[in-house]
């Protein structure tokens, strides 16, 4: 053995991990090679100070409740904002997108465990007629913007080791919607060891560790060690308009939002919409102590979710649906290490597959142990001039998440009709709806047919021949 990997498993074995190695002399010369890399990526410092911390540490969250208030926002046009202003801010975001120095972005990185989905979530078929996957849905968004705007607007996709490599076989497959290859960059975010509720590092198979990824707030340093950042800004590229897979709804590029992004200087900017009930499971936007913060719904007491201003309103209503605008240098700082602050890491309780005593795999029914994600939305605190706009929920947000129920595929197929629905009204067609504004048909309209209701208004109007609406209209 060389000395390096001597040196690597005496520094498990003296930080208390080495049963990392229990099973390395059955193992095969190239077993063994994969293990010791797999080790060398583990800084063991951080291991020992998250267990101290989050582990050890009673299974606190290590979330820091003080001195909290609401945060403020710029509200809608139709909720009391200034439309003025509103329209101020999308020209300004408008010329940025016109100049190409904007970039989409989407986190992909997650294993979409609640979907029950096998492949990357991205692959999943979420629209009603064509069954287009989301990774399509975003493509045509952001070809769509590139028409409209004539700018390059490339698209970086964070994945994670377990899906990055089906994830970029699905876009060879698919011609890259028609966005040019060389106009989409993955890259894979970082990996951090699992642990037993003792610490323990948990091996997923005698020769392998049982890593996760690091959560999407290590798409902060992904995107500057993969040198995306570098790229972006060899392309004049500042401002990067931020994502998750999930939400087939999201304006990919919105004028407004980097417009009021651009005219604040601000480093990061985010969206929010009004939480519908109070234990709904997004993000609150908070102040605390001058600088903004989210706190995550299961960190969030509910003598705070549930608090209400005196005209009924709740307290912390402006929930965070994870979209965010990003200063390319403000990425830079935070995720290149050196100057730059890190994110904290948060704990999550999860079933993560190992093995036993003996060395058979073990699929655990129950949470077993603790991985350890970091949250973009901890970088907030960090940013200077912070903006939070307001978005229309049946505009934007209809995330598929759960196999069934809420966020699930069949309410984002409904949130989906439901918004071409309105566009056909709007656009003077004669539609019957359910109360809550859904079809008794199916329909569909492609981004690359309209993106939004006045693109769709004005594109149906100057229809010549208008198709007949009924049921599987597909308007692409
Ligand atoms: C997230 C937010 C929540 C709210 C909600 C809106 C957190 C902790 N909570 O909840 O406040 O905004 O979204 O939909 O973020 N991902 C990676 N790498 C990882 C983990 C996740 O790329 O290591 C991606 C994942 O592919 C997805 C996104 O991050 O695109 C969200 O992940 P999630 O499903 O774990 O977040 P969720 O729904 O708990």
């Amino acid at each position: 053995m060389s000395t390096a990997s001597t040196d690597l498993i005496d520094a498990f074995n003296a930080a208390g991990q080495g049963q990392v190695f229990k099973w390395y002399d059955q193992l095969k010369p190239e077993e063994q090679q994969a293990l010791l890399e797999q080790a060398a990526q583990i800084d063991l410092s951080e291991v020992a100070e998250l267990n101290d911390t989050l582990v050890q540490g009673g299974g606190g969250h290590g979330v820091d409740l003080s001195d909290l208030k609401p945060a403020p926002y710029i509200p809608l046009p139709d909720k009391g904002g200034d439309a003025k202003s509103w329209a101020g801010a999308i020209a300004t975001g408008e010329e940025a997108l016109r100049a190409g120095r904007v970039a989409a972005f989407t986190v992909a990185g997650g294993q979409g465990t609640r979907l029950g989905f096998d492949g990357p979530k991205g692959t999943f078929p979420v629209t009603p007629v064509r069954k287009a996957t989301l990774f399509q849905v975003f493509a045509e968004k952001i070809l769509a913007a590139r028409q409209r705007y004539g700018a390059p607007i490339p698209w970086f996709i964070m994945t994670s080791t377990i899906n990055h490599e089906p994830t970029q076989a699905f876009f060879e497959k698919h011609k890259f919607f028609g966005l040019g290859e060389d106009t989409v960059m993955f890259f894979r975010q970082g990996l951090m060891p699992a642990v037993d509720y003792k610490g323990k590092i948990l091996l997923a198979d005698k020769g392998e560790i049982a890593m996760t990824p690091d959560g999407h707030g290590g798409s902060l340093r992904a995107l500057v060690r993969s040198g995306a950042t570098k790229r972006m800004a060899e392309s004049g590229i500042d401002t990067i308009s931020y994502f998750q897979v999930d939400n087939p709804l999201v304006h990919a590029v919105d004028p407004a939002f980097i417009g009021f992004h651009l005219q604040a200087k601000s480093d990061m900017s985010s969206k929010m919409l009004p939480k519908a009930y109070p234990k709904e499971k997004l993000g609150h936007f908070c102040e605390q102590r001058g600088r903004h913060v989210v706190i995550e719904y299961s960190d969030m007491p509910d003598t705070l979710t549930d608090r209400r201003r005196p005209d009924g309103q709740l307290a912390f209503l402006a929930g965070s649906i994870a979209i965010h605008v990003l200063d390319r240098a403000f990425v830079e700082r935070m995720g290149g290490g050196g100057t730059g602050a890190s994110l904290p890491f948060h704990r999550a309780d999860k079933k993560i597959a190992t093995i036993n005593a003996t060395g058979n795999p073990v699929k655990p029914q129950e949470p077993n142990g603790v991985k350890f994600e970091m949250f973009v939305f901890d970088a907030l605190p960090f940013a200077e001039n912070p903006v939070i706009i307001e978005t229309a929920r049946q505009d934007e947000f209809s995330p598929v998440k759960n196999a069934e129920g809420v966020d699930s595929p069949q309410s984002s197929r409904d949130d989906q009709i439901r918004q071409w629905a309105r566009w056909l009204k709007a656009a003077g067609v004669k539609l019957s709806c359910d109360k809550t504004g859904l079809p008794e048909f199916t329909l569909e309209v492609t981004p690359l047919f309209a993106d939004s209701q006045e693109a769709f208004v004005e594109k149906w109007n100057a229809l010549e021949k208008k198709p007949t609406v009924t049921d599987g209209l597909l308007l692409k």
